[in-house]
């Protein structure tokens, strides 16, 4: 049986030695910003985006190295999301991976340049990759548009911040799978997507990625309410249990926990059958299908 949460702890290990040297340019009193910004992508994160990016890469045969810089790129991008999310303009979080959040850690303005520099750091990663000029532009596009204000996380996180003032919703299923869609979603499909680029995927096989990804996406996101609401604060390293407090819009509080771990085990059992055709190569895809609903952090 594959031991997913050792593989993944293995690729962290090789993936945190990699992504750290990308800090060491740094010097001056402008520093600062780069310490907070390898603060917050140094602080533990689980790194299933850079894993997505690297199994689905490896499915055509690339290696590790031939898909870190998409990989790093995409942890960058991440970090930002959570520093800003973090920030008391938006979410107010103290903790985040068990720490004290950037803004805790450094101070507001700080927290808020170090997300700005790593945003654009992921884009210039990806400039400078040793990807072809089409694989660089088509990465390029597709994490532009799944991290950006039309259809993609920053919609997601605006649609979130408005669906908290709105009482009533006339079809609050249908705005939750349009926030987590958005907020979350985008970034787990770029990074199937960004594998299938650089493995030179066919259209038949972005699309079964894409689906996969799909999946595992609202499954993700019903775990992670899930673990706001019953999770153990020690485990998951930030604040719980703030959903039902701000009677936020979520899937747990739509549907309750149980229909929500039966919708998301539903969820899972369809993303393995989707990777399926992919044979044997595909079996660390639906070990981590299922690591992401049974995950306690
Ligand atoms: C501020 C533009 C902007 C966007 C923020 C991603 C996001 C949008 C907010 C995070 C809020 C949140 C907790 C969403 C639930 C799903 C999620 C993205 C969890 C964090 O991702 P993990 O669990 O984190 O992969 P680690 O720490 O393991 O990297």
């Amino acid at each position: 049986m594959i031991d997913i949460k050792e593989i993944l702890k293995e690729y962290s290990a090789r993936f945190n030695a990699e992504i750290e040297t990308l800090f060491n340019d740094a010097s001056g009193p402008e520093a600062r910003v780069v310490e907070a910004m390898k603060y917050s992508v140094m602080n533990g994160g689980k790194r299933l985006r850079p894993y997505l990016v690297y199994e689905t890469a490896g499915l055509f045969g690339k290696s590790f190295e031939q898909s870190f810089q998409a990989a790093a790129s995409l942890e960058m991008l991440h970090s930002y999301s959570l520093i800003h999310d973090d920030l008391p303009a938006m979410d107010n979080d103290d903790l985040r991976r068990g720490k004290p959040t950037c803004h805790k850690q450094f101070d507001e303005a700080t927290a808020i340049l170090a997300g700005d520099g790593l945003l654009t750091y992921a884009f210039e990663i990806l400039a400078k990759a040793d990807y072809s000029a089409d694989v660089k532009i088509e990465l390029i596009r597709l994490l532009s548009q799944g991290a950006g204000a039309f259809k993609g996380m920053v919609a997601g996180q605006m649609l979130d911040l408005y669906a908290e003032k709105v009482t009533n919703p006339e079809n609050p299923l249908e705005l939750i799978g349009h926030i987590e869609e958005m907020k979350t979603g985008c970034l787990l499909s770029y990074a199937c997507e960004a594998g299938a680029v650089i493995g030179g995927a066919d259209v038949q096989q972005r699309k079964i990625l894409h689906d996969y990804s799909r999946k595992i996406g609202i499954a993700f996101q019903i775990a992670d309410d899930i673990l706001d609401a019953e999770g153990d604060p020690q485990l998951v390293g930030k604040t719980l249990k703030k959903d039902k407090d701000q009677n936020k819009l979520t899937f747990v509080n739509c549907y309750g926990v149980e229909k929500a771990r039966r919708i998301s085990t539903d969820l899972i059992n369809q993303a393995v059958e989707i990777v399926s055709v992919f044979g044997n190569r595909g079996r660390n895809l639906q070990a981590l299908a299922h690591f992401i609903i049974d995950r306690n952090f």
